[in-house]
C-alpha cells in the first residue's frame, strides 16, 4: 500500500494520532500537498456513504474527521502562500444550525494564501453575526459562507438576505458546501458560487480586484 494509501484508510478508520506521521511520509516521499489532500478529502467520502448505509454512526463520522483535520494541519505549511499581497478582509463562517468544518475550514486557508486577512466566525454561525462581523473589521471584501446540510440551507438563503439588506456595501458574498449549487447560489442572491476551495480563493481574488 503506498503511503498515501495509507492516509486515506486511516483518515477513514480515524486514527488521528497516526496521519500526520503518515501525511509528512507522504509528503516526504514525493505526493504533492493537493494530491494528499484529495485523498483525505475521499476518504470523508467514504465515511459519508458509510453513514449513509448505516455501516457508522456520528461518532465514527466524528473521529474521522478529528483524523482529517490533525492531516490538515501537517499539509497547511505547504498549501499556504505567503499572503503576501494585501487583498482586503474575508469573513468566513458555517451557517447556523450547521457544525460541519472542514470544507470551511479549507477555504479559510486558501482564501488566506491568496492574500486576504481571514476573521473566521467558526460554525453555527447566526446572519446577524455575519453582518455584526462587517462592522466590526476593516475593508470587508468578502464574506464566505459554508453549508453542509440540506436543512441548513435555508439558513444559507437568510444569510445572504440579511447581508443584502443590512445596508452595508463594499463586499461580495460567496457560498459554497456540498448541497450548494450555482444555480442555488443565484437564486439566494449569493454573488458567487465556489464549487471548492481552491475556487473560492480565485473567486474571491477576482470579486476584490475587479
Ligand atoms: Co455530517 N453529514 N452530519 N458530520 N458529515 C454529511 C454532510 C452527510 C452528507 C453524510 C451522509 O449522510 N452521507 C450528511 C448530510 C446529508 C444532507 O444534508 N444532504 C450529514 C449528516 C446527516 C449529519 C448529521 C445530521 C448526522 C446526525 O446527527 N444524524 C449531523 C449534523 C450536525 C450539524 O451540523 N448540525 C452531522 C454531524 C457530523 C459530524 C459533526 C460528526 C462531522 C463533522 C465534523 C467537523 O466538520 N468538524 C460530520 C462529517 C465528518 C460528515 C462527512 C462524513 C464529511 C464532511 C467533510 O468534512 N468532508 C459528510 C459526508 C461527505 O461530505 N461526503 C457528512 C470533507 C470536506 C473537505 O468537504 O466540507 O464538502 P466539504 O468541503 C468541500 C466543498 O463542499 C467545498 O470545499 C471543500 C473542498 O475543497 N466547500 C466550499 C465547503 N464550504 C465551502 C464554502 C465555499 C466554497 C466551497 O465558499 C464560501
Amino acid at each position: 500500500m503506498s503511503k498515501i494509501e495509507e492516509v486515506k484508510a486511516k483518515v477513514e478508520i480515524g486514527k488521528s494520532k497516526l496521519v500526520p506521521g503518515l501525511v509528512q511520509e507522504a509528503l516526504d516521499e514525493g505526493n504533492s500537498a493537493e494530491d494528499i489532500l484529495q485523498a483525505m478529502v475521499d476518504s470523508m467520502g467514504v465515511v459519508g456513504e458509510k453513514f449513509s448505509r448505516g455501516d457508522i454512526f456520528v461518532p465514527e463520522m466524528l473521529i474521522a474527521a478529528k483524523a482529517m483535520s490533525k492531516g490538515v494541519e501537517v499539509l497547511k505549511p505547504v498549501l499556504a502562500g505567503d499572503g503576501s499581497s494585501k487583498l482586503g478582509t474575508c469573513i468566513i463562517g458555517t451557517v447556523q444550525g450547521d457544525l460541519h468544518d472542514i470544507g470551511k475550514n479549507l477555504v479559510s486557508l486558501m482564501i488566506e494564501s491568496a492574500g486576504f486577512d481571514v476573521v473566521d466566525l467558526g460554525v453555527d454561525v447566526p446572519a446577524a453575526q455575519f453582518v455584526e462581523a462587517i462592522k466590526e473589521n476593516s475593508n470587508v471584501k468578502i464574506v464566505a459562507c459554508s453549508g453542509l446540510l440540506t436543512s441548513t440551507m435555508p439558513a444559507m438563503r437568510e444569510t445572504v438576505a440579511t447581508l443584502k439588506a443590512s445596508g452595508l456595501t463594499g463586499f461580495n458574498v460567496i457560498v459554497g458546501g456540498a448541497p450548494v449549487t450555482s444555480e442555488y447560489a443565484a437564486e439566494i442572491g449569493a454573488d458567487a458560487f465556489a464549487p471548492d476551495a481552491g475556487t473560492a480563493a480565485v473567486k474571491a481574488k477576482e470579486l476584490a480586484t475587479a
